[in-house]
């Protein structure tokens, strides 16, 4: 479906695909390929739905907090009892082995990237009526505390830096920022559980991961279950451990919107800005290479940086975590890696110099609307203006010309992998809200360096 005309009709067309994948109860991300509630794009759909439908928006998140554990954990997703077929599925999840896990929603047993705390800060600034606003904040504050209090008790370093268990936790399931940790594990037949892959079903083979990837994501997943997703056991031995720098730089932005959230509803900030000064250092302390222009991932397991240019290295100017001169660099090395074209930049995600770079294949080369907002978000703040329209309208060209789909070729502007896709439309309405000067209604840019 392409979206012509005006930006009015763009919004329409973007409401009516957050319609179309509304639950009842939560926005799945797309209707075939995805159909239950996924953690980091219920967020940015909360964002979104804000400014369509603010009851709907703190539904979103009241609904993925509903399914949290025990521990904190935020599963990364929430299984409906509809008839949506997906693999690996709440069966074979068997998230009830963990004491800390809910009876019901069954959920995963991994997380995704923490962007709740900016959602709900987005979600706020939204709502039409301040004081239930404050209101809907003090209800999350509790579980958003406990949320970033798990990845700091079971997932940090002693420089502030949370590692992630599995590629999917990263949300760039097929990365090669894992190729090499995901190498060395190499399981016998039988310690891959037997499977079936629906996503082919739904998408192209072509658009996805291999077989050889699912093989050990599947081995990964079923090593926690063995575990019963304990942290302590999990982190004794799994052989795949990454501090990444895309979950680590969220990490820092939303414990800044965590103490600004806490401020607004007079509770005590002091833990979040410490946290956030924390991971901020073990960014810049471990994380950022000189070389290359960029801040590079961790391998936990080998203590190694993991020397692949994607586009998570420009992340942490989400978080305001560089200096203005380590911020200077960062952009003139995205003006090489992005894609120019009159329409304006698309972010590969993948640098297109690397031998792997798959312009259609998932994670390894398309471009991504939750890309292109996060970097925009950074480089706004910085006040590089000029780039982070740029990359606005890169986004909305494809949007109209294709419709709203999963991931867009960066060299093409061809939209690939699912269809009707509900963070993209979401994302597509937040973005229209920054154009027109809404996104910042109340809220103060967060402070640089
Ligand atoms: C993709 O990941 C799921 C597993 O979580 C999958 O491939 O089955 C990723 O793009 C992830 O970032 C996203 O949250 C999810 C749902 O859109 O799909």
């Amino acid at each position: 479906m392409a979206v012509t005309g005006s930006h009015d009709e763009l919004a329409a067309a973007a409401s009516a695909v957050l319609e179309r994948n509304w639950m009842g109860h939560a926005t799945r991300p797309s209707p075939r390929l995805y159909p239950h509630q996924w953690s980091w794009d219920s967020a940015f759909m909360a964002m979104g739905q804000a400014l369509a439908d603010p009851q709907r928006a703190q539904q979103e998140l009241r609904s993925l907090f509903a399914a949290q554990w025990s521990n904190g954990l935020l599963p990364h997703i929430v299984f409906s009892e509809g008839p949506g077929r997906y693999f690996p599925g709440a069966d074979f999840w068997q998230s009830g082995r963990c004491p800390y896990a809910p009876r019901r929603p069954q959920t995963s047993g991994i997380v995704q990237p923490p962007v709740h705390a900016l959602s709900a800060w987005r979600v706020f600034e939204r709502l039409p009526d301040r004081d239930l606003g404050r209101a809907f904040l003090a209800e999350l504050l509790p579980q958003l505390t406990a949320w970033h209090a798990y990845l700091y008790r079971e997932r940090a370093d002693e420089h502030g830096l949370v590692e992630i268990w599995h590629p999917w936790e990263s949300g760039m399931d097929n990365s090669p920022l894992w190729d090499a940790a995901l190498a060395r594990i190499d399981p016998a037949p039988e310690q891959i559980p037997s499977y079936e892959r629906i996503d082919l079903d739904y998408a192209e083979v072509d658009h996805r991961p291999t077989d050889r990837e699912y093989d050990r994501y599947v081995f990964l997943v079923a090593s926690m279950r063995d575990r019963a997703y304990l942290p302590d056991r999990i982190r004794a031995d799994l052989p795949f451990r990454v501090q990444d720098a895309l979950f680590n730089s969220i990490l820092v932005r939303a414990n800044r919107d965590l103490a600004r959230i806490a401020r607004e509803v007079g509770a005590d900030h002091r833990q979040f800005d410490d946290w956030a000064a924390w991971t901020a250092g073990g960014i810049e302390a471990r994380m950022w290479s000189e070389d290359e222009g960029l801040y590079l991932d961790v391998d936990a397991c080998t203590g190694e940086r993991i020397g692949i240019r994607t586009f998570a290295g420009f992340t942490p100017l989400l978080a305001g975590v560089p200096d203005s001169t380590r911020a200077a660099r960062l952009v003139a090395e995205l003006d090489t890696f992005a894609v120019a074209s009159a329409d304006g930049l698309l972010v590969p995600s993948l640098g297109r110099d690397d031998p792997r770079f798959e312009p259609a294949r998932y994670w390894r080369g398309p471009a991504w609307p939750v890309v292109q907002w996060v970097l925009q978000d950074g480089l706004d703040q910085y006040g590089y203006r000029d780039h982070a329209a740029r990359l606005r309208a890169g986004l909305l060209a494809v949007v109209e010309r294709s419709g709203f789909w999963e991931h867009y070729d960066p060299t093409s502007g061809d939209a690939n992998g699912g269809e009707h896709f509900a963070w993209t439309a979401a994302i597509v309405l937040d973005v229209l809200a920054a154009g027109s000067g809404a996104a910042r209604r109340s809220g103060e840019p967060a402070p640089i360096p």
